[in-house]
This record gives structure tokens, sequence and C-alpha cells, in this order.
């Protein structure tokens, strides 16, 4: 049977290429998906996700991470943990709890604590640098996603038919002490349903979850649409409603996948996503609106060197 991943930003290419030798070593999607975060909360030179992440305007790491199975649409969550390195391994083992799947702050820490996972001072020498002189210079201004601060959202879908969906962030960088954004939130930052596909999101957090955007994807697969005229309908409906009855809408990109491993990704920013499956190596492509589609195409070399020129050498 066919398998696939696709994951957020450029930054979970590494993760995405561990998540496709698991994938084809017929390993579970719940596993692949896991170590694709994981992969990302590692490294110190991203810093919107793990180790290295952006803190908040108190100078303190507070993470963010989702689980959900598409078997048994089983799903736990974590939000504003601190000095756990991988939140997302939480959130997947708070998923198989009944009650108590969802745990925020001290409560979620403490969990983390007495069941052995991995503590670390997230905020590194790095972070906590930009946080100084970023406190400095910008203390009345609004907060905006897509400033070197993006989440690792992941689907998976393994051999068996198994869908799982996954998400991992600190936020926004400078958000508010106890700030939550969409991607603990089932629905919002992810949805999984193994009958179907998933979905997860990047963006604006407080925008995507006045929409419900991965839930809606999925929904709109379950009607027989496919990955990308789901998410480009679910986004550029969204973001026109959004800009009548609320006055604007924040930069929004979101991936999906389906049963067939058919993938679709839309956007209302420029943004880069990897894909990889049994019938395709893995690749980044950028994608870019365009009136109320998405344009995708291969990253280039010569892209990625302008990129990083432009990012100053960041990585997102
Ligand atoms: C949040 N959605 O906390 C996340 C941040 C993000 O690109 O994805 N930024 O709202």
């Amino acid at each position: 049977m066919i398998w696939a991943t696709i994951s957020t930003w450029r930054m979970s290419f590494d993760g995405l290429q561990k998540a496709s030798d698991l994938l084809e070593n017929r390993q579970s999607a719940a596993s692949a998906v896991e170590k694709l975060i994981n992969a990302v909360e590692d490294n110190p030179a991203y810093q919107s996700v793990g180790y290295g992440g952006l803190p908040n305007e108190d100078g303190i790491v507070q993470m963010d991470a989702g689980f959900m199975d598409g078997d048994s649409l089983a799903q736990g969550s974590v939000a504003a943990i601190e000095n756990v390195k991988h939140a997302v391994s939480v959130a997947r083992q708070l998923s198989q709890n009944k009650t108590s799947s969802f745990l925020v702050g001290a409560g979620a820490t403490k969990y983390a604590q007495r069941n052995g996972f991995e503590f670390v001072n997230m905020l590194t020498p790095k972070a906590k640098e930009a946080w100084q002189s970023r406190k400095e210079e910008q203390i009345q201004q609004e907060l905006k996603p897509y400033d070197g601060h993006d989440t690792v959202g992941a689907i998976t879908l393994d051999q068996n038919g198994s869908f799982c969906a996954a998400t991992s962030t600190s936020g926004l960088f400078m958000k508010k002490d106890g700030r939550i954004g969409d991607s603990p939130l089932s629905g919002s930052g992810f949805y999984a349903d193994s009958q179907v596909g998933a979905a997860t999101a990047t963006g604006l957090g407080e925008d995507i979850m006045k929409g419900c955007l991965s839930y809606e994807i999925v929904r709109k697969m379950a009607e027989g649409k496919d990955p990308q005229t789901a998410c480009d309908e679910a986004l550029f409906s969204f973001v026109a409603n959004l800009e009548n009855r609320y006055g604007s809408a924040g930069a929004i990109s979101l991936i999906a996948l389906n049963k067939k491993g058919e993938w679709g990704v839309a956007t209302n920013v420029q943004f880069a996503f990897c894909v990889v499956s049994e019938q395709e190596k893995p690749q980044v492509y950028l994608a870019q609106p365009k009136a109320d589609k998405t344009t995708i195409f291969p990253f280039t070399q010569e892209w990625l060197d302008n990129y990083e020129r432009e990012m100053n050498m960041t990585v997102d």
C-alpha cells in the first residue's frame, strides 16, 4: 500500500527523510510523524520549534504541540510546556489517555517530568540574544508569524493505510506569557482521519482558529474533493470571509494528504514545504498565492541561495 509524508517548511526536510525511511520499512505513521518532528525539535538552528526556539515576552520558551491518530481519532496536546525537549512526544503519549489528554502550563511540564521525558534549558544563548535585542526595538509592535518563527506540522500515511498528524512550535516570538496558538488544537492546527486523510496548519494561530481550517480541509476531502481543491477552497473562502467580517486575515499556510497519497497545499504568503512518497523522492516545494489558487513549484538551488541570503542565513 502507498505510504507518504508531507511537512511544513524547509526545516522539516531532514526529519522527512527519517520518516520516509521508517515508512518504507513498514513502521507506523505514529512513529514516523513523531521522529520527523523530533528531528526539528532537536535542531537549535531552527528558532521556532523545540530546542533553540524563541521565547515569549518574558524570555521564557513555552512550547505547544499536538498529535492525532487517524485510526482511533485519539488526540493529545500540550500547551505552554516549559523545558521539555520533545513536546510532541508528550502529546503523543497523552493521546493514549481517555481523559486529561490536553495539558497546559505547569501541569503539562509536571506530567513530562513524572513520565521521564527529556528536560533541557530550552533558551539557547542565540535565542536569548534575539529576545534581548527584540525587546529593545519592538516594545509596542504587533506580533506576526513568519518572522523566523514557524510551526512544524507533518502528516504521515503508513503502509497499513493509517494516518497521523502532528505539530510542534514555540509559537509567536514575544507572545504573551501563556498565549496559545492553533498548533495544539485539534481541528485548527491539525486533524487526521484514516478513512479520509489529514491536514495541518501554520501561520497566525489566532486567525487559523477562527476557521478550524484543518478540520475543514478533511471535511471537504470526505466529500470527495482532492487535497489541492480542498486546501484552496478552505483557505481562500475563509480569508475572504475574515477580511469582510473581521477586517483582516493573517498569514496562513495549510498542507493536506489523502488516502491515495495525493497532497495539496494552500497559502496566502510564500511558503515552503516538503513531500515524500512511495512514488516521489524527498522534495522541497515552494507555494505562492495567485488569485484564489495556490501555485506550487519545486525549490531550485538558485531560489534556496537567494532565500538564505535574504533570511540572513537563518533557516525556516
Ligand atoms: C501559532 N501557528 O502559534 C503558530 C505559529 C506559526 O508560522 O505557525 N507561525 O500561532
